[in-house]
């Protein structure tokens, strides 16, 4: 078995991670607006709005926002024939919760789909990925409130209305199941826009506006194939496969747990209801969620049409009575009260403190442990388990880059880890008859890192000169990347 002849070959981007222009025409200040640049091992603050004199550095990402002529014809140049990035929910309503959309807003994406669409680029559309508008956050505590969803339905139906011509492929949350890490603030702000009190009970919280999101996606996917029924529109999973450290009994109970909690979300948006090991969590924790008659049976007439996924890194997990050899991929353990029992039969999972590291592979120089076959092993899991056509929306090798006096830059080491993915990939096609619709490397043009905010953790075939500090002429080059994938695409995957 080979790719599907219409293989959906792309690069995949955020907003708020390229555009800028961050409060340009009429656009409000979004979640990713207030956030400072980090470094690696160093947060990102989060900030009461937009402070003078600190480094914010989405504001202006790398210009695409004036500059996506000149990118989509490099686009085009490279070969793709699909293009990943959301709409900035802040350019359609710049406060979240209007009733009239602002139409230069609209206007733009009109014309940057246009743009696209004349150079042979099917645009593929993130309704929400880490750029709701700040003010719903500090009007109503994001998406903790019941009333996010009628904000995020209307958006979603004015832009599906507006481009059903110009748009087909769809999703709505990105990585949704980021927050999953419910003890870090990272996520839960940039998915949910939670800020959390001492007295909040973090993880309920968590639940309670994950639900709503659950709920608003189900409305979207309905309604959008009521805009147009050629829509296809998917959810938005972040997979890092958590295997078990040994094959200790409690080491693969502790796994298979920790993937209950990282992956429900999955479970909700494919198949229309929770699964019986939440239902069982939720009893056992006692957690007081609002979940209606109604939300239910709207989660059952949403179901997904595909899954849509990223995926960079795998996971290790040991028991949580094993306290050795623990380490954390995402910083310092931070206690918030938590007690566990040892050893208890439940396996509760904490994303922030349970994660080990895993001898069998190497990881890059910020920590994410490099997997190429655990990209097939997700695309397995995935597929027997929902008989669903995948996407792989983000995949992709955060690194350093040398640019060279002649201006080149030698990224053989990206080259590797591409390559070593889509031969996974296609294993994965071949060997366990997954359908895959397409693939679309992440920041195939260098952009701003989301989890750390920096320039330097550059994912992109295309150089873009910008500093951590924001210096830099913006211009764009080819890196020796663009080139290899050019080929790639060119020969549906056979040239690696
Ligand atoms: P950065 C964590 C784990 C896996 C994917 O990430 C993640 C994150 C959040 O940092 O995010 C996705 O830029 C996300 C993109 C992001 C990309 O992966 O932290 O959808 O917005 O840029 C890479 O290296």
């Amino acid at each position: 078995m080979t790719l599907r002849k219409d293989f959906l070959w792309g690069g995949a981007v955020a907003a708020h991670q390229l555009e800028g222009g961050w409060n340009a025409g009429g656009k409000g200040p979004s979640v990713a607006d207030v956030m400072t640049a980090g470094a690696n091992g160093v947060e990102r603050q989060i900030t009461d709005g937009v402070i003078d004199g600190l480094n914010y550095p989405n504001h202006e990402a790398i210009d695409f926002y004036h500059r996506y002529k000149e990118d989509l014809k490099l686009f085009a140049d490279l070969g793709l024939n699909c293009f990943r990035t959301s709409i900035a929910w802040t350019r359609i309503f710049p406060k979240g919760d209007e009733l009239e959309p602002n139409e230069e807003g609209l206007q733009f994406y009109d014309d940057l789909f246009d743009e696209c669409l004349a150079n042979g680029i099917e645009p593929v559309i993130t309704l929400s990925h880490f750029e709701m508008p700040y003010h719903l956050v500090t009007e109503y505590g994001g998406f903790r409130n019941r009333k996010l969803i009628d904000f995020f339905v209307r958006f979603a139906e004015v832009v599906m209305k507006r481009y059903k011509n110009k748009v087909k492929y769809w999703m709505t949350f990105n990585e949704i199941n980021n927050q999953a890490n419910f003890n870090r603030d990272f996520a839960p702000f940039t998915n949910s826009g939670l800020k959390f009190t001492d007295s909040d009970n973090r993880e309920q919280v968590m639940y309670q506006a994950a639900h709503y999101e659950l709920v608003a996606s189900a409305k979207v996917v309905e309604l959008g194939h009521q805009i147009n029924p050629d829509f296809e529109i998917g959810c938005m999973i972040a997979m890092c496969p958590i295997y078990p450290a040994t094959c200790k009994p409690e080491d693969m109970m502790a796994a298979t747990v920790a993937m209950q909690r990282r992956y429900w979300f999955a479970d909700v948006h494919v198949r229309g209801h929770y699964p019986a090991y939440l239902k069982a969590y939720f009893n056992r924790k006692k957690f007081n969620l609002d979940i209606t008659d109604e939300d239910l049976s709207a989660l059952e007439k949403g179901c997904v049409d595909y899954i849509g996924f990223s995926y960079y890194m795998s996971f290790a997990i040991k028991d949580q009575a094993d306290q050795t050899d623990r380490v954390h991929l995402h910083g310092d353990i931070d206690e918030h009260g938590y007690q566990r029992e040892l050893g208890a039969p439940a396996f509760d999972y904490l994303e922030d403190s349970d994660l080990v590291k895993n001898d069998y592979v190497k990881a890059s120089e910020w920590g994410w442990q490099i997997d190429p076959m655990g990209l097939r092993w997700s695309m397995s899991w995935f597929y027997e388990r929902y008989e669903k056509p995948l996407f792989i929306v983000e995949n992709g090798f955060g690194a350093v880059d040398e640019v060279e006096p002649d201006g080149s830059i030698h990224d053989q080491y990206r080259i590797d880890y591409l390559e070593a993915h889509i031969k996974a990939m296609k294993d994965a096609v071949e060997f366990e008859g997954v359908d895959l619709m397409g693939y679309t490397p992440w920041g195939f043009i260098d952009l701003v890192s989301a989890g750390t905010g920096e320039m330097k953790k550059r994912y992109g075939m295309i150089y873009v000169d910008k500093d951590n500090e924001g210096n830099g002429t913006l211009d764009r080059s080819e890196k020796d990347s663009f080139a290899w994938y050019h080929d790639v695409i060119k020969s549906n995957g056979e040239n690696l």
